[in-house]
């Protein structure tokens, strides 16, 4: 008896590798955001036959019609190419196409309430649909970013309950997280080491035998420790800016440039302290931290949460520089008007969620003061007067704000600048962008986060 179940596992399983290699396996993707379209376009582009779910009709239209809803790199030509050649097409919320494929990948977002809280509704409701289509010999990938233990405690039994079968046994069950930054979406899913951990060894092996169809490199590990090592990779990042922020003010403390304490500092060869900034943006970093912690007692002693607050300070400390610098002028703030240069949440990205310019926008207004906002990349201006060019933007400005480090605005024609501003301008660099000196020679009174005010 034993011996026949483990026969009809192994032919399961050698069935389901089968379909992986000779590209018959039908996978569905669901959730076609920044990580879900690029991951169903890439393994289209293997020969699979992919279907994109999500519940948004805009975004399953434009799929289906050739267009990329999501501005990335190489992606309108990965999804028009394979919804064209019939390996790729988007529905909505489809129960028959879940029904009908081989393998699913739960590529949802995981956001975390105002309390900080995971908010994990719209990964539940996933696991509700996944779980009504899911059958014998299935292989469900999760790789929404999660907090600890939600494999074992939410995602496995859920999966069980609704549809009555055993994980590893009757079907697979894998953590996949992902690891592509915006902007690199396509190259760094395909190019950068991809953790694939089983709730068990035989999941860990056919997760692993599908995703080497698309990925260079993997390393096998057990569901448990890829949540946490995921939620790591984003911390350390999130902790170290938090450093690096406040040894930026410690630097305007005493008059020191903090680019060069940091350039000699990393000459070292264990020491690698990233840049100061004016805030952590986008969908990741600033809220993966608070996922690593949810499910752990409250402490005071926490060097996570005391870095989420370092870093989210960083806009009031450049609207302090802001009302500072104005009064250093002998501006009006009343009277005076702002220009923020970016509202993308990092460079060369048209992405402007959780961006820093938001509270840096929004304080600004609160205080009174006239913002006009611009980026060559996003529409975004959270509240401020849009404009549509660089040198509409600093018309008539009291004091420009460069808050995105867009390779675009390191290149600015300063003269340009100078022409369009008012008298006595200011130049706030909160990304360290550009030389103070020159900036001095146009006429600008300098600012520099990190750079200090008596230089
Ligand atoms: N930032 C700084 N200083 C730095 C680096 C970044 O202030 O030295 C700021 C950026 O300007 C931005 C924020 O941090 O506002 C986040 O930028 P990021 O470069 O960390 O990139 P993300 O959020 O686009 O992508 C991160 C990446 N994680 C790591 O590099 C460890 C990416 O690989 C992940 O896949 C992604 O999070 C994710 O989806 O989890």
């Amino acid at each position: 008896m034993i011996y026949e179940k483990c026969d009809k596992n192994s032919l399961l399983m050698e069935k389901f590798i089968k379909s992986i290699q000779d590209r018959s396996l039908r996978l569905a993707v669901l959730g076609s955001g920044y990580v879900g379209l690029p991951t169903a376009a890439l393994f289209a582009e293997a020969g699979f036959n992919v279907v994109a779910v999500d519940v948004r009709r805009e975004v399953v239209d434009a799929v289906n019609s050739c267009v990329s809803p999501v501005r990335e790199p190489g992606l309108q030509e990965l999804v028009e190419r394979n919804v064209l050649a019939g390996r790729l097409k988007s529905s909505l919320n489809s129960q028959a196409d879940l029904h009908k494929a081989d393998a699913v990948i739960i590529s949802v977002q995981t956001p975390i309430y105002k309390s900080k809280k995971p908010n994990l509704s719209f990964l539940k409701k996933a696991l509700k649909e996944v779980g009504r289509g899911c059958h014998e010999g299935m292989l469900v990938v999760v790789s929404s970013t999660i907090p600890p233990g939600t494999m074992a405690n939410l995602v496995k039994p859920t999966l069980e309950a609704l549809t009555g079968l055993r994980v590893e046994s009757d079907f697979y069950l894998a953590y996949v997280p992902e690891r592509i930054a915006p902007g690199r979406a396509l190259q760094e899913f395909v190019g950068n080491p991809r953790l694939v951990g089983g709730v068990g060894h035989n999941s860990t092996r056919v997760a692993s035998e599908l995703f080497k169809t698309v990925c260079k490199k993997l390393i096998q590990t057990d569901a448990a420790t890829a949540e946490i090592a995921k939620l790591a990779e984003n911390t350390f990042r999130d902790v170290n800016i938090a450093f690096a922020n406040q040894l930026a003010l410690i630097c305007e403390h005493y008059g020191v440039d903090v680019k060069k304490v940091i350039e000699l500092a990393n000459t070292h060869p264990r020491v690698t302290i990233h840049l100061p900034g004016p805030g952590v943006g986008g969908p990741c970093l600033p809220k993966d931290p608070y996922l690593l912690i949810s499910g752990i007692k409250p402490s005071r002693r926490d060097i996570i949460k005391t870095a989420r607050r370092i870093n989210d300070s960083m806009s009031d400390h450049v609207v302090n520089v802001v009302l500072l610098a104005l009064k250093d002028t002998g501006k009006d703030v009343r009277n005076a008007k702002v220009t923020v240069l970016g509202t993308a949440y990092k460079a060369d990205v048209a992405d402007s969620r959780l961006s820093p310019a938001e509270p840096i926008i929004l304080k600004l207004l609160n205080s009174g003061i006239k913002v006009v906002a611009y980026d060559p990349y996003c529409q975004e201006s959270f509240g401020a007067e849009r404009a549509e060019s660089l040198s509409e933007a600093v018309r008539g400005s009291d004091c420009i704000i460069i808050v995105t480090d867009h390779a675009e605005l390191k290149k600015v024609d300063l003269q340009l600048l100078k022409s369009e501003v008012k008298e006595n301008p200011i130049i706030i660099d909160a990304r360290r962008m550009l030389d103070p000196n020159i900036v001095k020679t146009f006429g600008f009174k300098y600012y520099g986060l990190g750079y200090g005010f008596r230089n």
